[in-house]
Protein backbone atom coordinates (compact mmCIF):
# COMPACT_ATOMS: atom_id res chain seq x y z
CA UNK A 1 0.00 0.00 0.00
CA UNK A 2 0.99 3.20 -0.92
CA UNK A 3 0.64 6.08 1.46
CA UNK A 4 1.67 9.82 1.36
CA UNK A 5 3.56 11.75 3.90
CA UNK A 6 3.28 15.71 4.79
CA UNK A 7 5.57 17.11 6.91
CA UNK A 8 5.30 21.09 7.44
CA UNK A 9 7.87 22.06 9.33
CA UNK A 10 9.38 25.71 10.78
CA UNK A 11 11.70 25.93 6.98
CA UNK A 12 9.41 24.04 4.45
CA UNK A 13 7.30 21.30 3.55
CA UNK A 14 8.41 18.28 2.69
CA UNK A 15 6.77 15.02 0.93
CA UNK A 16 6.91 11.55 0.74
CA UNK A 17 4.99 9.06 -0.95
CA UNK A 18 6.04 5.70 1.24
CA UNK A 19 5.28 1.69 0.59
CA UNK A 20 4.33 0.41 3.62
CA UNK A 21 4.74 -3.08 2.97
CA UNK A 22 8.47 -2.90 1.82
CA UNK A 23 9.05 0.50 4.41
CA UNK A 24 10.71 2.23 1.61
CA UNK A 25 10.09 5.94 0.09
CA UNK A 26 9.35 5.71 -3.31
CA UNK A 27 8.99 9.61 -4.04
CA UNK A 28 9.56 13.02 -2.20
CA UNK A 29 9.56 16.67 -3.59
CA UNK A 30 10.65 19.70 -1.02
CA UNK A 31 9.91 23.35 -0.88
CA UNK A 32 11.77 25.69 1.00
CA UNK A 33 9.95 29.00 2.28
CA UNK A 34 12.99 31.19 2.17
CA UNK A 35 14.07 30.34 -1.76
CA UNK A 36 10.80 29.12 -3.20
CA UNK A 37 8.04 31.13 -1.97
CA UNK A 38 9.85 34.41 -1.41
CA UNK A 39 7.05 36.74 -1.86
CA UNK A 40 6.22 35.75 2.33
CA UNK A 41 9.57 37.32 3.49
CA UNK A 42 9.84 34.66 5.57
CA UNK A 43 13.63 33.08 4.60
CA UNK A 44 13.59 31.17 8.14
CA UNK A 45 10.48 30.45 7.95
CA UNK A 46 8.48 33.30 10.03
CA UNK A 47 8.40 36.89 9.21
CA UNK A 48 12.11 38.80 10.83
CA UNK A 49 10.98 40.83 14.28
CA UNK A 50 13.22 43.23 15.77
CA UNK A 51 11.73 41.52 19.03
CA UNK A 52 13.68 37.89 18.98
CA UNK A 53 10.67 36.93 21.10
CA UNK A 54 8.01 37.21 18.90
CA UNK A 55 8.17 34.63 15.93
CA UNK A 56 4.97 34.65 13.63
CA UNK A 57 4.01 33.21 10.39
CA UNK A 58 1.77 34.54 7.59
CA UNK A 59 -1.00 30.97 7.84
CA UNK A 60 -0.94 31.61 3.83
CA UNK A 61 2.13 30.26 3.23
CA UNK A 62 1.69 26.99 5.13
CA UNK A 63 -1.02 26.14 2.26
CA UNK A 64 0.93 27.24 -0.09
CA UNK A 65 3.63 24.99 0.76
CA UNK A 66 1.24 22.16 0.65
CA UNK A 67 0.26 22.89 -2.80
CA UNK A 68 3.61 23.51 -4.25
CA UNK A 69 4.89 19.99 -2.73
CA UNK A 70 2.07 18.45 -4.04
CA UNK A 71 2.43 20.05 -7.62
CA UNK A 72 6.50 18.95 -7.59
CA UNK A 73 5.41 15.45 -6.02
CA UNK A 74 3.42 15.00 -9.38
CA UNK A 75 5.27 16.52 -11.91
CA UNK A 76 8.55 14.54 -10.79
CA UNK A 77 6.40 11.59 -11.61
CA UNK A 78 5.05 10.00 -8.18
CA UNK A 79 2.46 7.53 -8.52
CA UNK A 80 -0.04 10.00 -7.11
CA UNK A 81 -3.29 7.86 -8.37
CA UNK A 82 -1.67 4.61 -6.15
CA UNK A 83 -1.99 6.49 -3.28
CA UNK A 84 -4.10 4.99 -0.89
CA UNK A 85 -4.37 7.21 2.31
CA UNK A 86 -2.70 10.46 3.54
CA UNK A 87 -1.05 11.46 6.80
CA UNK A 88 1.19 14.11 8.04
CA UNK A 89 2.59 16.25 10.87
CA UNK A 90 3.26 20.00 11.43
CA UNK A 91 5.94 21.77 13.82
CA UNK A 92 4.30 21.52 17.23
CA UNK A 93 2.34 24.58 19.10
CA UNK A 94 1.29 27.07 15.73
CA UNK A 95 -1.99 27.98 15.97
CA UNK A 96 -4.21 28.95 13.12
CA UNK A 97 -7.45 31.34 13.54
CA UNK A 98 -10.04 31.46 11.73
CA UNK A 99 -13.93 33.51 11.57
CA UNK A 100 -16.94 32.07 10.21
CA UNK A 101 -16.55 32.37 6.56
CA UNK A 102 -12.95 29.97 6.92
CA UNK A 103 -10.60 32.86 6.37
CA UNK A 104 -8.15 33.74 8.52
CA UNK A 105 -8.74 35.90 11.73
CA UNK A 106 -5.25 36.19 12.50
CA UNK A 107 -3.02 37.14 10.01
CA UNK A 108 0.12 36.45 11.58
CA UNK A 109 0.33 32.72 13.34
CA UNK A 110 2.56 32.44 16.11
CA UNK A 111 5.21 29.66 15.91
CA UNK A 112 6.99 27.27 18.63
CA UNK A 113 9.61 29.81 18.43
CA UNK A 114 7.68 32.45 19.99
CA UNK A 115 8.41 33.35 23.75
CA UNK A 116 6.82 36.82 23.66
CA UNK A 117 4.14 35.11 26.34
CA UNK A 118 6.19 35.67 30.02
CA UNK A 119 2.96 37.11 31.35
CA UNK A 120 0.69 34.92 30.53
CA UNK A 121 2.82 32.30 31.76
CA UNK A 122 2.94 33.66 34.93
CA UNK A 123 -1.12 34.04 35.00
CA UNK A 124 -1.52 30.55 34.00
CA UNK A 125 1.20 29.69 36.67
CA UNK A 126 0.12 31.64 39.46
CA UNK A 127 -3.49 30.08 38.66
CA UNK A 128 -2.95 26.54 38.44
CA UNK A 129 0.83 25.51 39.82
CA UNK A 130 1.85 22.60 39.71
CA UNK A 131 -1.57 21.08 38.58
CA UNK A 132 -1.29 22.05 34.82
CA UNK A 133 1.23 19.84 34.21
CA UNK A 134 -0.74 16.85 36.70
CA UNK A 135 -3.55 17.96 33.75
CA UNK A 136 -1.85 18.57 30.54
CA UNK A 137 1.07 16.96 31.02
CA UNK A 138 3.64 20.25 30.92
CA UNK A 139 3.88 23.06 32.93
CA UNK A 140 3.20 26.44 31.32
CA UNK A 141 5.29 27.19 28.78
CA UNK A 142 5.59 30.38 26.67
CA UNK A 143 4.88 28.70 23.00
CA UNK A 144 2.51 26.52 23.87
CA UNK A 145 -1.04 27.35 22.58
CA UNK A 146 -2.82 28.56 26.33
CA UNK A 147 -0.58 31.05 26.75
CA UNK A 148 -0.13 32.07 23.48
CA UNK A 149 -4.36 32.18 22.79
CA UNK A 150 -4.28 34.69 25.97
CA UNK A 151 -2.04 37.26 24.97
CA UNK A 152 -4.07 37.37 21.56
CA UNK A 153 -7.57 37.94 23.18
CA UNK A 154 -5.85 40.38 25.38
CA UNK A 155 -4.26 42.18 22.11
CA UNK A 156 -6.89 42.21 19.98
CA UNK A 157 -10.00 41.40 21.57
CA UNK A 158 -12.05 42.30 18.44
CA UNK A 159 -10.50 40.00 16.39
CA UNK A 160 -10.59 37.39 19.14
CA UNK A 161 -13.96 37.48 18.96
CA UNK A 162 -14.57 37.01 15.51
CA UNK A 163 -12.60 34.19 15.74
CA UNK A 164 -14.66 30.90 15.51
CA UNK A 165 -12.11 28.00 15.36
CA UNK A 166 -8.76 27.77 16.45
CA UNK A 167 -6.88 25.30 14.79
CA UNK A 168 -3.03 23.84 15.54
CA UNK A 169 -1.38 24.03 12.27
CA UNK A 170 -1.37 20.19 11.82
CA UNK A 171 -5.29 19.95 12.47
CA UNK A 172 -5.61 23.19 10.06
CA UNK A 173 -3.60 20.80 7.44
CA UNK A 174 -5.79 18.37 7.99
CA UNK A 175 -9.32 20.59 7.36
CA UNK A 176 -7.30 22.17 3.90
CA UNK A 177 -7.05 18.36 2.88
CA UNK A 178 -10.20 17.19 3.90
CA UNK A 179 -11.75 20.04 2.72
CA UNK A 180 -14.07 20.30 6.05
CA UNK A 181 -13.40 21.45 9.69
CA UNK A 182 -11.11 17.98 11.34
CA UNK A 183 -10.32 16.93 14.37
CA UNK A 184 -6.96 17.83 16.57
CA UNK A 185 -4.66 14.40 17.54
CA UNK A 186 -3.82 13.73 21.34
CA UNK A 187 -0.24 13.87 19.60
CA UNK A 188 -0.01 17.34 18.86
CA UNK A 189 -3.05 18.79 20.97
CA UNK A 190 -1.00 17.58 24.41
CA UNK A 191 1.61 20.91 23.10
CA UNK A 192 -1.45 23.70 24.33
CA UNK A 193 -1.71 23.16 28.12
CA UNK A 194 -5.59 22.77 27.12
CA UNK A 195 -6.14 19.18 27.10
CA UNK A 196 -6.70 16.92 30.07
CA UNK A 197 -4.63 13.96 29.70
CA UNK A 198 -6.50 11.92 31.91
CA UNK A 199 -9.77 12.53 30.56
CA UNK A 200 -8.63 12.90 26.93
CA UNK A 201 -10.81 15.81 26.21
CA UNK A 202 -10.18 19.79 26.62
CA UNK A 203 -9.97 20.89 30.31
CA UNK A 204 -13.02 23.31 30.72
CA UNK A 205 -11.47 25.21 33.56
CA UNK A 206 -8.55 26.00 31.95
CA UNK A 207 -10.10 27.48 28.88
CA UNK A 208 -12.43 29.11 30.79
CA UNK A 209 -9.35 31.10 32.64
CA UNK A 210 -7.28 31.31 29.17
CA UNK A 211 -9.97 33.21 27.41
CA UNK A 212 -13.57 34.04 26.82
CA UNK A 213 -15.58 31.68 25.27
CA UNK A 214 -12.24 29.07 23.90
CA UNK A 215 -14.19 25.84 24.66
CA UNK A 216 -16.39 26.60 21.69
CA UNK A 217 -13.65 27.79 19.12
CA UNK A 218 -11.22 24.70 19.80
CA UNK A 219 -11.90 21.96 17.88
CA UNK A 220 -13.05 18.39 18.35
CA UNK A 221 -10.61 15.88 19.31
CA UNK A 222 -9.27 12.44 17.69
CA UNK A 223 -8.24 9.84 20.06
CA UNK A 224 -6.36 7.22 18.43
CA UNK A 225 -7.11 3.43 18.59
CA UNK A 226 -10.91 4.29 20.20
CA UNK A 227 -13.29 3.86 17.88
CA UNK A 228 -16.76 5.61 18.02
CA UNK A 229 -15.80 9.50 19.34
CA UNK A 230 -12.96 10.69 18.39
CA UNK A 231 -11.22 8.19 16.35
CA UNK A 232 -14.15 8.41 13.75
CA UNK A 233 -15.69 9.83 11.54
CA UNK A 234 -12.16 9.88 8.93
CA UNK A 235 -11.50 12.82 7.20
CA UNK A 236 -11.47 11.70 3.42
CA UNK A 237 -9.53 13.55 0.33
CA UNK A 238 -11.25 16.77 -0.69
CA UNK A 239 -12.07 16.98 -4.58
CA UNK A 240 -9.92 20.00 -5.53
CA UNK A 241 -6.77 17.70 -4.87
CA UNK A 242 -7.38 15.60 -7.84
CA UNK A 243 -5.65 18.45 -9.47
CA UNK A 244 -2.48 17.13 -8.19
CA UNK A 245 -3.41 13.57 -9.27
CA UNK A 246 -4.48 12.10 -5.90
CA UNK A 247 -7.95 10.35 -5.57
CA UNK A 248 -10.52 11.83 -3.91
CA UNK A 249 -12.25 10.28 -0.92
CA UNK A 250 -9.02 7.88 0.17
CA UNK A 251 -8.63 8.37 4.34
CA UNK A 252 -6.66 11.23 5.55
CA UNK A 253 -5.44 10.75 8.70
CA UNK A 254 -5.31 13.20 11.61
CA UNK A 255 -1.97 15.22 11.34
CA UNK A 256 0.23 15.18 14.18
CA UNK A 257 3.28 16.89 15.84
CA UNK A 258 6.40 16.62 14.46
CA UNK A 259 8.18 15.06 17.09
CA UNK A 260 5.23 12.37 17.81
CA UNK A 261 5.17 11.78 14.12
CA UNK A 262 9.16 10.94 14.27
CA UNK A 263 8.27 8.79 17.19
CA UNK A 264 5.93 6.80 14.70
CA UNK A 265 8.93 7.47 11.67
CA UNK A 266 11.23 5.82 13.29
CA UNK A 267 9.74 2.90 14.64
CA UNK A 268 9.57 3.50 18.23
CA UNK A 269 6.03 3.74 18.95
CA UNK A 270 5.53 0.80 20.92
CA UNK A 271 7.00 1.03 24.86
CA UNK A 272 10.84 -0.31 25.25
CA UNK A 273 12.07 1.65 22.95
CA UNK A 274 14.10 5.44 22.95
CA UNK A 275 14.55 7.53 20.45
CA UNK A 276 17.68 10.34 20.82
CA UNK A 277 18.63 12.29 18.81
CA UNK A 278 21.35 14.53 18.91
CA UNK A 279 21.40 17.72 17.18
CA UNK A 280 21.92 21.73 17.90
CA UNK A 281 19.55 20.24 21.18
CA UNK A 282 19.60 16.85 22.18
CA UNK A 283 16.19 15.50 22.39
CA UNK A 284 14.98 12.36 23.92
CA UNK A 285 11.54 11.01 23.27
CA UNK A 286 9.71 7.63 23.79
CA UNK A 287 6.43 5.99 23.73
CA UNK A 288 4.62 5.40 27.33
CA UNK A 289 2.16 3.01 27.63
CA UNK A 290 0.03 5.08 30.14
CA UNK A 291 -0.17 8.93 31.42
CA UNK A 292 1.92 10.05 33.60
CA UNK A 293 4.10 13.08 34.66
CA UNK A 294 8.15 13.87 35.25
CA UNK A 295 7.92 14.36 38.96
CA UNK A 296 10.89 16.89 38.39
CA UNK A 297 8.59 19.14 35.90
CA UNK A 298 11.13 18.69 32.72
CA UNK A 299 10.01 16.15 30.64
CA UNK A 300 6.58 17.15 28.18
CA UNK A 301 4.03 14.51 27.51
CA UNK A 302 1.98 14.16 24.45
CA UNK A 303 -0.37 11.66 23.30
CA UNK A 304 1.53 9.08 21.25
CA UNK A 305 -0.38 9.11 17.45
CA UNK A 306 -0.33 5.06 17.37
CA UNK A 307 -2.11 4.99 20.64
CA UNK A 308 -0.72 5.48 24.58
CA UNK A 309 1.58 8.43 25.42
CA UNK A 310 5.42 9.77 24.74
CA UNK A 311 7.41 11.72 26.73
CA UNK A 312 10.10 14.31 25.36
CA UNK A 313 12.62 15.86 27.32
CA UNK A 314 14.70 18.84 25.36
CA UNK A 315 18.30 19.38 26.40
CA UNK A 316 19.98 22.66 25.27
CA UNK A 317 23.55 21.96 25.36
CA UNK A 318 23.39 19.57 22.33
CA UNK A 319 26.21 19.87 19.48
CA UNK A 320 27.32 23.66 20.03
CA UNK A 321 28.72 22.65 23.14
CA UNK A 322 30.31 19.74 21.96
CA UNK A 323 31.74 21.21 19.63
CA UNK A 324 33.42 23.88 21.37
CA UNK A 325 34.88 21.69 24.30
CA UNK A 326 36.46 19.92 20.97
CA UNK A 327 37.62 23.16 20.11
CA UNK A 328 39.00 24.33 23.19
CA UNK A 329 40.71 21.23 22.91
CA UNK A 330 42.43 21.49 20.05
CA UNK A 331 41.56 18.16 18.37
CA UNK A 332 39.51 17.27 15.28
CA UNK A 333 36.16 15.38 15.27
CA UNK A 334 38.23 11.57 14.49
CA UNK A 335 39.73 12.21 18.15
CA UNK A 336 36.52 13.63 19.69
CA UNK A 337 34.61 10.81 18.12
CA UNK A 338 36.63 7.72 18.41
CA UNK A 339 40.19 8.27 19.51
CA UNK A 340 39.64 9.95 23.48
CA UNK A 341 37.38 7.05 23.90
CA UNK A 342 40.16 4.15 23.33
CA UNK A 343 42.63 6.45 25.51
CA UNK A 344 40.15 6.59 28.89
CA UNK A 345 37.80 3.90 30.47
CA UNK A 346 34.59 3.93 30.70
CA UNK A 347 32.67 5.78 33.86
CA UNK A 348 36.27 8.03 33.57
CA UNK A 349 37.48 7.26 37.12
CA UNK A 350 34.66 9.32 38.34
CA UNK A 351 35.46 12.26 36.14
CA UNK A 352 32.40 14.19 34.95
CA UNK A 353 31.72 17.37 33.44
CA UNK A 354 28.53 19.25 32.67
CA UNK A 355 28.93 21.80 29.79
CA UNK A 356 26.37 24.88 30.32
CA UNK A 357 27.43 27.09 27.81
CA UNK A 358 23.35 28.18 26.80
CA UNK A 359 21.20 28.14 29.37
CA UNK A 360 20.04 25.16 30.24
CA UNK A 361 16.51 23.55 29.93
CA UNK A 362 16.84 20.07 31.23
CA UNK A 363 18.00 20.99 34.16
CA UNK A 364 17.27 24.53 34.57
CA UNK A 365 20.64 26.34 34.93
CA UNK A 366 22.05 29.42 34.04
CA UNK A 367 25.28 29.75 31.09
CA UNK A 368 28.19 29.30 33.09
CA UNK A 369 30.37 27.14 31.22
CA UNK A 370 31.60 23.88 32.02
CA UNK A 371 30.99 22.32 35.49
CA UNK A 372 33.32 19.72 36.59
CA UNK A 373 34.31 17.63 39.48
CA UNK A 374 38.13 17.60 38.79
CA UNK A 375 40.27 20.31 38.05
CA UNK A 376 39.06 20.82 33.98
CA UNK A 377 42.00 23.06 32.73
CA UNK A 378 44.59 20.62 34.03
CA UNK A 379 43.16 17.73 32.30
CA UNK A 380 44.20 16.31 29.30
CA UNK A 381 42.04 16.34 26.06
CA UNK A 382 40.66 12.63 26.22
CA UNK A 383 39.45 13.03 29.94
CA UNK A 384 37.66 16.23 29.40
CA UNK A 385 35.40 15.29 26.14
CA UNK A 386 35.01 12.05 27.53
CA UNK A 387 33.81 13.43 31.04
CA UNK A 388 31.49 15.44 28.80
CA UNK A 389 29.88 13.58 26.83
CA UNK A 390 29.26 11.06 29.51
CA UNK A 391 28.14 14.23 31.51
CA UNK A 392 25.55 14.84 28.48
CA UNK A 393 24.33 11.32 29.17
CA UNK A 394 24.17 10.64 32.36
CA UNK A 395 21.95 14.15 32.64
CA UNK A 396 19.61 12.44 30.15
CA UNK A 397 19.67 9.62 31.51
CA UNK A 398 18.84 10.78 35.13
CA UNK A 399 16.05 13.37 33.78
CA UNK A 400 14.06 9.88 32.14
CA UNK A 401 14.61 7.57 34.36
CA UNK A 402 10.90 8.39 35.61
CA UNK A 403 9.66 6.69 32.06
CA UNK A 404 11.36 3.70 32.45
CA UNK A 405 13.57 1.65 31.16
CA UNK A 406 14.60 0.85 27.12
CA UNK A 407 15.75 -2.12 25.79
CA UNK A 408 16.78 -0.06 22.44
CA UNK A 409 17.72 3.11 21.79
CA UNK A 410 17.89 4.48 18.23
CA UNK A 411 20.68 7.30 18.02
CA UNK A 412 19.71 9.77 14.85
CA UNK A 413 21.33 13.26 14.73
CA UNK A 414 24.77 14.13 13.52
CA UNK A 415 26.57 13.05 16.29
CA UNK A 416 25.37 9.64 15.83
CA UNK A 417 28.32 9.14 13.62
CA UNK A 418 30.56 9.35 16.94
CA UNK A 419 31.58 5.39 18.12
CA UNK A 420 32.55 7.17 21.72
CA UNK A 421 28.76 8.40 21.98
CA UNK A 422 27.04 5.75 20.85
CA UNK A 423 29.04 3.10 23.53
CA UNK A 424 28.89 5.67 26.44
CA UNK A 425 24.70 5.90 25.27
CA UNK A 426 24.58 2.07 25.63
CA UNK A 427 26.82 1.72 28.99
CA UNK A 428 24.43 4.47 30.67
CA UNK A 429 21.19 3.32 29.75
CA UNK A 430 22.21 -0.13 29.94
CA UNK A 431 20.79 -1.17 26.17
CA UNK A 432 21.84 -2.02 22.74
CA UNK A 433 21.73 0.83 20.53
CA UNK A 434 20.96 1.27 16.56
CA UNK A 435 21.48 4.25 14.68
CA UNK A 436 19.05 5.85 12.63
CA UNK A 437 19.01 7.66 9.49
CA UNK A 438 16.21 9.83 10.43
CA UNK A 439 16.01 12.71 7.92
CA UNK A 440 12.42 12.24 6.41
CA UNK A 441 11.65 10.29 9.87
CA UNK A 442 8.41 12.91 10.49
CA UNK A 443 7.26 12.70 6.75
CA UNK A 444 7.53 8.89 7.04
CA UNK A 445 5.97 8.73 10.38
CA UNK A 446 2.91 10.84 8.58
CA UNK A 447 2.80 8.16 6.54
CA UNK A 448 2.84 5.21 8.32
CA UNK A 449 -0.13 6.80 10.47
CA UNK A 450 -2.12 6.75 7.17
CA UNK A 451 -1.56 3.48 6.30
CA UNK A 452 -2.84 2.31 9.85
CA UNK A 453 -5.65 4.15 9.35
CA UNK A 454 -6.46 2.87 6.06
CA UNK A 455 -5.52 -0.90 7.14
CA UNK A 456 -7.91 -0.45 9.97
CA UNK A 457 -10.71 0.75 7.76
CA UNK A 458 -10.13 -2.31 5.44
CA UNK A 459 -10.21 -4.34 8.39
CA UNK A 460 -12.95 -3.41 10.11
C1 LIG B 1 8.56 20.80 20.59
C2 LIG B 1 8.92 21.99 19.79
C3 LIG B 1 9.69 21.82 18.54
C4 LIG B 1 8.82 22.00 17.33
C5 LIG B 1 9.76 22.10 16.14
O1 LIG B 1 7.91 21.11 21.76
O2 LIG B 1 8.59 23.11 20.09
O3 LIG B 1 10.36 20.59 18.50
O4 LIG B 1 7.87 20.97 17.23
O5 LIG B 1 9.27 21.75 14.96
Amino acid sequence: MLALGIDSSTQGTKAVVYDAAGGRVVASAAVNYGRDLPEFGSPDGFLPNADARVRLTNPEMWVRGLELVLARLRDSGAPMGEVAAVGGDAQQHATVYLDSEGAFSRSASPIWMDSSTEREVAALDARFGAALQERTGSPAIERFAAAQIMKFAREEPEAYARTVRIHLLSSFLTSVLAGEDAPVDTGDGAGMNLLNLRTLDWDGEICDFVAPGLLKKLPRIHRPGRRGDGGAPLCRLAPRFAEFGLRPGIPVAPFTGDNPASLVGCGAEKPGCAVISLGTSDTFFAAMPEFRTDPAGFGHVFGNPAGGFMSLACFKNGSLARDRVRRECGVDWKFFDETAFGMTPPGNGGRRAFPYFETEITPKHEATGIEANFDWNAARPEVRIRAVVEGQISNMRERTRWIGDFRTVYVTGGASRSRGILSSISDIFGAEVKTLDATDSAAVGGARLAAMVAAGEKSS
